[in-house]
């Protein structure tokens, strides 16, 4: 498409969206300061770079055997360059404590510093981009039944204890270094997969572990701790330490920010409607935007009602300022590039087609008791020129418009990729 058909397209948007008092330009000036934190392991199966030989496990699992892969820390920066020039907007980078770089020798979890990360932060900064972290509570001989910092052992949980503690530090490091808040989730896949006499004893040993963790004060401004809840995994059917109630909870009473996967909930349930609910307890959220199908299968995010509602949410609530976009799926059936830039994109894309709504008018409709003007206009929206506003936003912030970003993508698989 021509650079002046694609301003021509966005004249006529403009002036529709006008009609119903929407400030497209408004719209595009808050999108464009609005970052999604993009999920380190989408890029390699969730393999990292410890080279234990340990599988995946505790849960998670990626499906696919796409060709080329990173296999070191160069290549999946080098792939993450690719991404963040396809992505309209200053985004972030979310790593996982398994990805540091341990120069072939062996670092246990327990023995994770800043040094093991200096790289990434040297990039992340070069590149004016904030860091977020997570410790990595899984492929690990010492998660292999299933259990961490809710182990009835004592020397598995202070092992697990301490690796969460350091990535506290880390996180702190690298919020500091960058100059931009990190944000640290912890998530750890303790369950049981059939039915439990004690549901009680982990959950207390849970609370004492995170507590224990927690202890050292850390300026918020630098870094934020985050939990995350989850309804159950696979091997963790009937049971998971960590369920929603327990972090709320946590959450609330330590004023924890808390995470919401989209797929860690009953497969009917979003959690866009749990938005506005937890911020009237909370200071701030996470959200882990993934889709799962069937089960918390995370596929590639698309731009789907569950997305729409999520970022209707956070435009209508204000709830911009207070959550952390994050992302989590994993798909090693299709390009793992393309992956990544479809389901960032759908995200952003999301972001402004909620940024279009007429919120006021639907609002003053509603307060009225004219809900069939609700639904009217509600249907309406729908079919309104988002994708010329998109196209013209994405032209401006210098990267490609429309389908454009596929032939990059697949030149660089040429060029990159298929050489690996
Ligand atoms: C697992 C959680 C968790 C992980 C990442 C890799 O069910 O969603 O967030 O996906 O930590
Ligand atoms: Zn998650």
């Amino acid at each position: 498409m021509s650079n002046s058909s694609i301003t021509n397209r966005y004249q006529l948007a403009r002036e529709q969206y006008a009609e119903l008092g929407v400030d497209v330009d408004k719209a595009i000036a808050i999108l464009s300061q609005i970052p999604v934190s993009l999920h380190c392991w989408q890029g390699d199966d969730v393999g990292g770079f410890e080279r234990t030989g340990e599988a995946l496990g505790n849960g998670l699992a990626v499906t696919g055997n796409y060709p080329g892969k990173a296999t070191n820390p160069e290549q999946l920066r080098s792939d993450l360059d690719k991404v963040t020039s396809l992505l309209p907007g200053k985004h972030r980078l979310n790593l996982h404590a398994c990805y540091g770089e341990f120069g072939g020798k062996k670092v246990d979890r327990d023995a994770v510093g800043v040094e093991h990360f200096q790289n990434w932060i040297d990039w992340a900064k070069q590149k004016g981009m904030g860091l977020d972290f997570n410790p990595t509570y899984f492929a690990h001989p010492l998660s292999d039944d299933g259990f961490t910092l809710s182990h009835k052992d004592d020397a598995v949980r202070k092992f697990w204890i301490e690796h969460g503690k350091r990535c506290r530090e880390i996180g702190a490091s690298m919020g500091s270094q960058l100059g931009s808040t990190t944000v640290t989730n912890f998530w750890i896949p303790d369950g049981y997969k059939d039915l439990p006499a004690d549901r009680k004893a982990p959950r207390e040993r849970l609370t004492a572990s995170l507590d224990e963790i927690f202890t050292k004060q850390i300026d918020p401004a630098v870094h934020l701790d985050a939990v995350e809840c989850k309804l159950f995994g696979i091997g963790s059917e009937s049971y998971v330490v960590g369920s929603h109630e327990f972090y709320l909870g946590y959450a609330v009473t330590r004023q924890k920010v808390l995470c919401l996967d989209a797929g860690h909930f009953h497969p009917t349930e979003g959690i866009a409607d749990k938005i506005s609910s937890v911020m009237q307890w909370l200071p701030r959220i996470l959200l882990h935007v993934s889709r799962g199908v069937r089960w918390d299968s995370d596929h590639v995010v698309i731009l789907n009602d569950d997305l729409n509602q999520i970022a209707q949410e956070l435009v209508r609530g204000e709830f911009v300022g207070r959550t952390h976009i994050g992302l989590d799926f994993f798909d090693a059936s299709i390009n793992r590039i393309a992956a990544w830039v479809i389901g960032t994109r759908a995200m952003i894309k999301a972001l402004l087609i909620a940024l279009l709504e007429p919120t006021d008018k639907l609002r003053q409709m509603e307060n009225e008791g004219d809900f069939t003007g609700r639904l009217a206009l509600l249907e309406e929206l729908k079919t309104m020129p988002f994708g010329a506003v998109w196209d013209y936003h994405c032209e401006k912030m210098g990267v490609p418009a429309g389908l454009a970003w596929l032939e990059e993508v697949r030149s660089y698989e040429r060029d990159v990729i298929s050489k690996r």
